[in-house]
């Protein structure tokens, strides 16, 4: 790929890196930073800033408390950012939105609220062995409080889901089903939509993991017909602290709440309390304001790009950075082929801790992540204890991808010693 190389879609990466400042900085090295570490945490553009930094120095103020003007601003402007989340996923209502601080958040509140009311002793609950631990933990001590029983779904050689054994276990109709939509560690995109037809075809309910794929491709709840699905806004340009959980109108109605305090009540006695409305009732106490609104700046951002051209850049990339990878010899790639992986690269080299490679790479000002990613089965899996894993966004360049490449051949010599 060329410099000023638009994609077959007309994405000017080049242009849109000049809204990230970060990428004109000089490490100590005097280079800039190449972060192939998006899955992480991705980059912010000005305008995500500059919409926070409009809350704070023009309209700062608590919201749905105060009657004046800057309160009823900020008011609109969190109640705004709501309802471009929900448009962003296509969900019927911006009453079906809830804002918590992460996907980790998102996917506890359901555990916590929903799980409490609806799993009992002996019920099954299906996860997968490639999920975060945020998608298990909090499953695991929902299954120890009520005593029910937990099922991971496999995967094959390749690093997909073993769709077989999933709909085995659906044939012992589980309560809950819950899966990510892409894989941190291995890059698969799941057939979500299929997935959950089937797990609602056997009656669980059904909670997608997002953190992965809202950011980097088209995400229709409606479409997909899952129950619950969850997000992270700094996963997607927005601000750290922010979140998302969609939930379908009549589960949210009738679960308890998460929380208890200010916000989310209708009328408090000194005998009990009464719940406000959707979405409210699952938001107590002072929100991240700023950060919602940083989060609907980042929508908005994403929404003038384009979710289809942010794939297709990112799936050239990949393609690039497969290909490079393929050349080095003993090395070890991870995920399934280009058609069914998202932007996310995971590699070991035998005898070669993925920690010192991040180390040795990080001299190049190379930024990736090695470790476990939160994912200890899956690394027990695939038997080892971690990867070095690259991953990539719109503002991805193939020369941020030829300077790891180097560094990691580099890296290599140095260890073959
Ligand atoms: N994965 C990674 O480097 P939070 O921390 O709540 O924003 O996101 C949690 C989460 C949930 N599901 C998936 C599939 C994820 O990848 C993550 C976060 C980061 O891979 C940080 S561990």
């Amino acid at each position: 790929m060329k410099q000023n190389a638009q994609t077959p879609t007309g994405l000017d990466v080049y242009k849109i890196r000049q809204d990230f400042p970060i990428f004109s900085r000089k490490l100590k090295n005097g280079k800039p930073v190449a972060y192939l570490d998006s899955a992480a945490t991705s980059q912010r553009p000005r305008q995500v800033v500059e919409a926070m930094e409009k809350y704070f120095f023009e309209c700062n103020a608590n919201i749905h408390r105060g009657v004046y003007q800057i309160s009823e601003e900020a008011t609109a402007a969190y109640e705004s950012a709501r309802q471009k989340v929900a448009k962003f996923i296509n969900a019927q209502s911006s009453r079906e939105i809830i804002f918590t601080r992460n996907a980790t958040e998102a996917i506890n509140l359901v555990a916590y609220t929903w799980g409490r009311q609806n799993i009992s002793q002996g019920d099954l609950i299906v996860l997968t062995i490639m999920e975060h631990h945020s998608n298990i933990v909090p499953w695991q001590i929902l299954a120890k409080e009520k005593g029910a029983r937990i099922e991971y779904v496999d995967i094959d050689e390749k690093g997909y889901l073993r769709l077989d054994q999933y709909t085995n276990l659906l044939q012992q109709a589980p309560k809950l089903v819950s899966f990510t939509h892409v894989s941190n560690v291995l890059g698969t995109i799941n057939p979500v939509k299929q997935m959950v037809k089937q797990a609602k075809e056997a009656g669980a309910t059904v909670l997608v993991d997002a953190a992965q794929s809202a950011p980097h491709m088209a995400v229709d709840v409606q479409d997909i017909g899952c129950d619950f699905l969850a997000i992270s806004g700094h996963k997607m340009l927005g601000p750290t602290g922010i979140g998302c959980l969609y939930g379908k109108r009549e589960l949210l109605e009738q679960m308890p709440p998460f929380l208890g305090g200010g916000d989310m009540i209708l009328k408090v006695t000194l005998n009990g309390a009464s719940w406000n409305e959707l979405p409210w009732k699952y938001e107590a106490g002072t929100p991240a304001i700023a950060e919602a609104i940083g989060l609907g700046a980042a929508i908005d951002y994403l929404n003038r790009i384009g979710m289809e051209n942010i794939h297709a850049h990112e799936k050239m990339i990949t393609e690039y950075a497969l290909e490079a990878l393929s050349e080095i010899d003993n090395l070890t790639i991870y995920g399934p082929p280009l058609s069914d992986r998202s932007g996310v690269i995971s590699v070991t080299i035998p005898g070669v801790h993925p920690h010192d490679l991040a180390t040795i790479v990080d001299r190049d000002g190379i930024a990736l992540r090695a470790g476990h990613h939160c994912c200890m089965p899956l690394m027990d899996r695939l038997d080892i204890a971690a990867t070095a894993r690259i991953s990539f966004y719109m503002y991805t360049i193939p020369e941020e991808i030829d300077r790891f490449v180097e560094s990691l051949k580099k890296a290599k010599e140095i260890f073959e010693k």
